[in-house]
């Protein structure tokens, strides 16, 4: 499986390593992917081995990295003259959207 993340193990005396950090290998990209599951997995080194386990659940925020994106480059429309008001004349399908105006 294509690994995302690796654990670190920072060992703080000889016999007691205690601290373990998750570092991600591939960019984040919460369009992409918003969630990722895992489960970290300690072991002794006895003769025979003793493990824990936790889960851990990775969730990447939204950073506005992305900007709105049309679904065509340009847009023709015919109105007739006589349209009454408030008619719509075209729809669009834009992503990523916050706000249109017209300039
Ligand atoms: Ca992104
Ligand atoms: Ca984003």
């Amino acid at each position: 499986m294509f690994a995302f993340f690796r654990f670190e193990i920072e060992v703080l005396s000889p016999n007691n390593p205690l601290r373990a950090r998750i570092i991600n290998e591939v960019m984040l990209d919460r369009e992409e992917r918003e969630m990722y599951q895992l489960q970290l997995v300690a072991t002794d080194n006895a003769t025979v081995p003793l493990s824990s386990s936790v889960p851990v659940t990775i969730v990447v925020t939204d950073v506005n990295d992305n900007p709105p994106v049309f679904n065509m480059s340009t847009l023709n429309v015919v109105a007739a003259e006589d349209l009454s008001l408030n008619s719509v004349i075209s729809e669009i399908s834009v992503s990523n959207l916050l706000a249109l105006k017209i300039r």
